[in-house]
């Protein structure tokens, strides 16, 4: 297997080298003729001279098919090192230090405005991105980043309950069953909550009926009671391996992202199998609709190999494989017709919306007037 896999790696090298870039193998490979410098310029428009040896993406755990990674070396030569996270909060902190050493970062809609409000994206270079055109422009010139200056959809989701249909045969139709005391009880130590400052707070504002943005002060004092009655029951605050637990069943549910949920129920490559009693619900007081963002960092020194291995993940066919790894939604139109027919089917069952569930989603704005979700989660994290 691995011997296969060096073979074709050989081969892949070899058909770049002629010059062939990855056309031979990838028929949607669209590169524009940006890039204007001749010399090294192939067909695809890259100037393989300007490329870095090595890219550093800070990018959320569990969110990329690492054969994508194999590929544009193999096509590219140049390294992607990965280092993750699993809030924004822990990704900002990190990069505001400065000479955090990454060249990209995966934002939610509210970071972006964080990053682009202190200088501490770049604008993107749009004549490097040819395969903009892929994406869905209704998902382009969102409300965080207007004009797409700043940075370019990866991934969207949603998160509501993921829940294993063995515990809850009658399924999950409201925040109550991860709310309750009286209905949490019987799995005391068997669920988790996101470990998120805007999630966790975001779900029960939801449950009390007002919006997950609201920093209304009694509403804050009601989410602060129905989180401190849960946390005795809850086996963890958890962002990080909730996909893992789930299949095992050492969780019986959790607060969740729509692909962790996808990736408990399929599997995640060679990492762990997938159980077929999960699903995921939106709860119909509503959920969280959200937008990982590729950005390109102010300090980053290989801002022109960023462009190329971002307009890579452009391509239809890299972001489907993408898409059909990690489970979550692609803003790749062109990608959509090439996800397999199971996934598809599970989007139909929940783990997307339709009309009637985009009615009682909402976006988290960032609200600089306030440090209530900081402070909020703070208190509650501490007790
Ligand atoms: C993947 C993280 C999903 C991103 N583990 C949530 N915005």
């Amino acid at each position: 297997m691995q011997m296969l896999r060096s073979v074709l790696l050989v081969m892949l090298l070899v058909l770049t080298a002629c010059g062939g870039g990855g056309a031979a193998t990838s028929p949607g490979n669209e590169y524009g003729t940006g890039g204007g410098d001749s010399g090294s310029t192939t067909t695809d428009g890259v100037d393989r001279s300007k490329l870095a040896s090595k890219l550093y993406f800070y990018n959320w755990s569990d969110y990329i098919d690492p054969a994508i990674l194999e590929q544009f070396k193999a096509e590219y030569g140049v390294e992607v090192v990965v280092d993750t996270y699993d809030s924004n909060e822990d990704m900002l902190a990190k990069i505001r230090a400065g000479n955090s050493g990454y060249d990209i970062v995966v934002p939610s809609d509210y970071a972006v405005q964080i990053m682009i409000a202190e200088g501490l994206a770049v604008p993107i270079d749009k004549s490097l991105l040819s395969n903009i055109v892929h994406l869905d422009p209704n998902l382009l010139d969102q409300y965080f980043d207007k004009g797409n200056v700043y940075s370019v959809p990866y991934m969207y989701g949603i998160t509501g309950i993921a829940y294993n249909t063995k515990f809850f045969p009658n399924g999950i139709d409201s925040w109550a069953a991860i709310f309750e005391p009286d209905q949490i009880a019987q799995f005391a130590g068997k669920f988790s909550m996101l470990d998120d400052s805007r999630e966790t707070p975001g779900a029960a504002l939801r449950y009390i009926g007002q919006s997950l943005n609201s920093t209304d002060p009694a509403a804050l004092a009601r989410v602060k009671e129905i989180l401190l009655a849960q946390k005795p029951y809850l086996a963890a605050y958890n962002s990080s391996d909730v996909n893992r637990k789930l299949a095992s069943e050492e969780y019986v549910m959790a607060h969740a992202w729509s692909g962790t949920a996808m990736q408990a129920r399929n599997g995640l490559g060679d990492e762990f199998s997938g159980n077929p009693n999960i699903a995921f619900v939106i709860p119909k007081e509503g959920g969280m609709i959200w937008m990982d963002n590729l950005v390109i960092l102010k300090d980053s020194p290989n801002a022109y190999t960023a462009h190329v291995f971002i307009n890579f993940l452009m391509r239809p066919e890299v972001s489907a494989q993408n898409t059909e790894y990690i489970g979550y939604l692609t803003p790749n139109k062109d990608a959509l017709e090439l996800i397999s027919p199971e996934v598809r089917e599970l989007y139909a069952q929940g783990f997307a919306p339709d009309e009637a569930m985009y009615q009682r989603l909402e976006w988290a704005v960032r609200n600089e007037g306030t440090t209530a979700f900081d402070d909020l989660w703070t208190e509650i994290k501490s007790k």
